[in-house]
């Protein structure tokens, strides 16, 4: 059996968001095994699990920040482009393996397209859902973000 334990976190320019690594266990033909904890490789208890799939590689979803919620993203299958947004720094990334996902914080904006076939995009996150907690415009993020 081997354990995969690479650096466990990426840092990247845009505030509240990094990459995570989660151990991938894997067994040749039997296959591969990953998992998360929380306070251990997910930074809050999980209120809330969703899932997005069935996803045209022409369409994008997100376009919104969270005032209060933090997220962690995997793709457990395909591959999905992930855009995101501090009012100032960005970065852009692939999420391609089923053990790579990306922690965003409050007031990240993002943007998830590119979906390739058959891709699931698993999310975790901090709260209940609440349409109240969503900015979902721009401008408005822009100004928070920038007086943060
Ligand atoms: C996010 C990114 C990564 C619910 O009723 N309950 C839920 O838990 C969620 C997540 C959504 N909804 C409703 C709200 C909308 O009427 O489902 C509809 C689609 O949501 P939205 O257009 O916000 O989906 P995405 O893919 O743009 O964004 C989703 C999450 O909503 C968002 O929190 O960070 O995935």
């Amino acid at each position: 059996m081997k354990i995969k334990t690479q650096k466990m976190r990426n840092k990247l320019k845009t505030k509240n968001s990094y990459l995570i690594k989660i151990p991938l266990i894997a067994e040749g033909k039997r296959g591969n095994l990953s998992f998360c904890e929380v306070k251990r490789q997910i930074p809050f208890n999980i209120k809330r699990i969703y899932w997005i799939y069935n996803v045209s590689s022409k369409k994008s979803r997100g376009g919104h920040a969270h005032r209060k919620t933090e997220q962690v993203l995997f793709c457990i299958n395909g591959s999905v482009r992930i855009e995101v947004d501090d009012g100032i720094n960005k970065d852009a990334f692939i999420l391609a393996k089923p053990n790579n996902g990306i922690f965003l914080g409050k007031m990240v904006w993002h943007n998830m397209m590119d979906f390739k076939k058959n891709s699931v995009l698993l999310v975790l996150a901090s709260e209940f859902f609440k349409e109240a907690d969503y900015i979902r415009d721009y401008n408005i993020f822009k100004s928070i973000a920038q007086k943060q």
